[in-house]
């Protein structure tokens, strides 16, 4: 049997952004192990893609377009000539009717290869169609950065190596970015002391030295604490005023409520933020590692303007082994201008999507296409997803398989998976640059969006925009500038290559792309207690699961969702037994799990459950934005259990 080892790069939406060997024997895939060559991956995988490939096999994947008429028929299979057809001429007669605008193009981040973006070029050439704004994700804390230094950017990964104190901000990198776990590590060997903050007790606490334990969006008023005890005990950088606007304001701010008064809203105990301010303001440099969780509230844009500010009055920013690390700019390096076609006329919230399908008008929505996205179970208020679909004329859903989304479509078209991608990535945890390239050729009749697209183009008269293979939009992407630093699309498919523009030191000099060159601090805060609801005493947390990633998992997850609360939060419910857990919007059954160190105020559920399958906790989350950059408030809901 010939084996052979194959090098490819991971596509999902995960910072780690990990090198692949794929062992492939007879033209199968049957292991999967990570590239030790590669600088952040060294050698091993999470074990999410560590198992993918049994899905890249599995029994339900999709393997040929499927349409129907309406929605109450089953799929039939057809052919890519009679799908590609039938879309086309669907999507030429509403565009001549009611113009580019009555089709809503929505992708979301099933794969992070740029060529994924393809289909966006597509819609703004031929509608220009409706698009989405803001970001579920991190939009809160992207426009918080971009508010406070300009930019959201992060300095190497392996300056975090050099820090003496690490702040792991709400993230569990044990489970999401295992990578990122690796440095932490590697920094507390060297002496570093780790803070974990969360309200949420997890895996991530074995590298942790202290574990702060807020209530859910306490952080903002726990930041202010600890800018309390800076102020008081004279911990700030006495320079600060030359790198930040508004320091009077940002004091007055801090200094307005006791520490005590703070701590007892963040519900920490004042010696726990008096530490953080002394390992901040003394143990420098400290690094913030800001994880995406936090974001996903209300207050999420606040929370992080609150603690870059800690980064800021500390000195702990543009210099070796400090700064407030949420993003990295993974796509600055290509030239993802070849990508942008103009502008949308109009566009849809992303955290409000069912809600604006139903309200748009003039023109209303009449079809939906949907790229690398599963938003009936992934955005909040999935029934009002789903019903916003189904009552769509024409839905089309490019995916790998028959999803929530895709059972509101008329039309299915198979996609490639990540063993069979042709891509380029940047990462948004670290600064390497990279190529994927098919470790197997596609299942089936699977095709990638740029061949979707190219079938599509020739049928509406944009053949020769999309010409050209994988290779041919590969190299555009890597582009004029890319190509003069060394980097070519060759480098980048023997291996990564470290993106020749990411300055190892983000804002060094603590100088800012802000108009006046300083940071900014905030000079006003809302108020972030939450109202009482006795009714409904629990946070929802539908956070990350090892064996998941949002919405695709690696093993199946049988029965219904398990939610892990407090003993003294159950409701008298048994560990073990079934309950039904109920928001004002809808209610699930699940299984209950006790765990006493949890708090007694949150009820966990794994991220990415299934309508189908009866594990979508977006059914109980209302849609809400963030306070800023339209991000999803999937975190502040509340629920109660109910026996059954
Ligand atoms: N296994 C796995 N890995 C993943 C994913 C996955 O689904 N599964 N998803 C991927 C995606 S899409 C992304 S964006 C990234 C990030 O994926 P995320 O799932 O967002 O992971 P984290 O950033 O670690 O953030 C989750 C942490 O934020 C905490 N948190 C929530 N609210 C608060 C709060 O009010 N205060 C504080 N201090 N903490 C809070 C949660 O308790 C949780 O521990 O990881 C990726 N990695
Ligand atoms: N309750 C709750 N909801 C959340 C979150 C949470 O923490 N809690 N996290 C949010 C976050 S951080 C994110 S990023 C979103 C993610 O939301 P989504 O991006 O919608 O979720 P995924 O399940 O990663 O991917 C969607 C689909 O993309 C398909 N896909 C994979 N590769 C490709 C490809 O190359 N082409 C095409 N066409 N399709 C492909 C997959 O098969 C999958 O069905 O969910 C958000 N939703
Ligand atoms: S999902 Fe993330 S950690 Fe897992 S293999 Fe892919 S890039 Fe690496
Ligand atoms: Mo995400």
């Amino acid at each position: 049997m010939p084996t052979e080892i194959r090098r490819t790069t991971c596509n999902r939406d995960c910072p780690d952004v990990c090198g692949i060997l794929a062992t492939v024997v007879d033209g199968r895939v049957v292991a999967l192990n990570g590239d030790p060559d590669h600088p952040v991956t060294r050698g091993f995988l999470c074990p999410r893609t560590a198992r993918v490939f049994e899905r890249q096999y599995a029994d339900d994947r999709v393997l040929t377009p499927l349409v129907r008429d309406s929605l109450d028929q089953e799929f039939r299979p057809a052919s890519w000539d009679e799908a590609l057809d039938l879309v086309a001429g669907r999507l030429d007669a509403i565009r001549r009717q009611s113009g580019g605008a009555a089709i809503l193009h929505y992708r979301c981040g099933g794969s992070l290869g740029l060529l994924t973006e393809i289909p966006d070029l597509f819609f703004a050439l031929y509608g220009p169609a409706t698009t989405k704004r803001g970001d579920v994700c991190g939009g809160a804390g992207d426009a918080a950065q971009l508010a406070d230094f300009g930019v959201s950017d992060s300095s190497d990964l392996d300056e975090v190596r050099n820090a003496r104190t690490v702040v792991l901000w709400g993230k569990n990198c044990a489970t999401s970015s295992p990578h990122t776990l690796a440095v932490v590590r590697d920094a507390r060997a060297r002496g570093a002391t780790v803070v974990l903050i969360d309200p949420v007790r997890h895996r991530t606490e074995a590298v942790a030295d202290r574990v702060i334990q807020p209530r859910p969006g306490g952080d903002l008023a726990l930041a202010m604490a600890v800018a309390g005890v800076l102020f008081r005990e004279g911990l700030a950088d006495p320079d600060a005023a030359t790198w930040c606007d508004d320091l009077d304001a940002f004091r007055a701010l801090a200094t307005s409520r006791s520490v005590a008064d703070w701590c007892r809203d963040a519900d920490v105990a004042v010696p726990e933020a008096e530490d953080l301010a002394r390992r901040l303001g003394c143990d420098r440099p400290a690094t913030i590692l800001v994880g995406w969780g936090l974001v996903r509230r209300l207050h999420g844009a606040a929370t992080v303007r609150a603690i870059d500010a800690l980064g800021l009055v500390t000195g702990n920013v543009g210099v070796p082994g400090a700064g407030v690390s949420f993003y990295w700019r993974r796509r600055k390096a290509f030239d993802v201008s070849v990508l942008q076609g103009p502008p949308a006329p109009r566009t849809v919230s992303e955290p409000l999507l069912g809600h604006d399908i139903l309200a748009a008008c003039d023109p209303p929505i009449r079809a939906v296409w949907i790229t690398a996205g599963n938003p009936v179970a992934m955005l909040p208020d999935s029934d009002r997803t789903a019903e916003a679909l189904r009552t769509r004329e024409f839905v089309v859903v490019a995916d790998a398989f028959l999803t929530d989304t895709a059972r509101c479509a008329h039309v299915v078209l198979p996609t490639r998976t990540l063993l069979e991608s042709d891509d380029l990535l940047g990462a948004y945890g670290h600064p390497y640059l990279s190529a994927s390239v098919p470790v197997v050729p596609p299942q089936g009749q699977a095709r990638s969006d740029l061949e979707i697209m190219q079938g599509l183009a020739a049928r509406l008269g944009l053949a020769a925009e999309f010409a050209g293979s994988h290779r041919d939009w590969k190299r555009r992407l890597v582009g004029p500038r890319l190509e003069a630093a060394g980097v070519t699309l060759e480098a980048l498919e023997a291996g990564a290559v470290r993106n020749p523009f990411a300055p190892r030191i983000v804002f060094e000099g603590r100088r800012f792309p802000t108009p006046t060159g300083r940071a900014r601090l905030l000079s006003e805060t809302p108020d972030t207690t939450p109202p009482d609801d006795p009714d409904h005493p629990l946070f929802l947390m539908s956070v990350s699961t090892p064996l998941r990633q949002c919405s695709q998992w690696s093993v199946r997850p049988e029965g219904p969702a398990v939610v892990t609360v407090h003993p003294d939060a159950s409701a008298g419910i048994p560990d073990g037994a079934l309950a039904r857990l109920e928001s004002p919007l809808a209610h699930l059954t699940v299984r209950v799990r006790h765990d006493p160190t949890q708090r007694r105020d949150v009820a966990l559920i794994p991220k990415g459950g299934w309508v189908s399958d009866g594990q979508c906790a977006n059914r109980l989350v209302q849609a809400r934005a963030t306070d800023d950059g339209e991000g999803a408030a999937y975190y502040d809901e509340r629920v109660r259990l109910v026996a059954l």
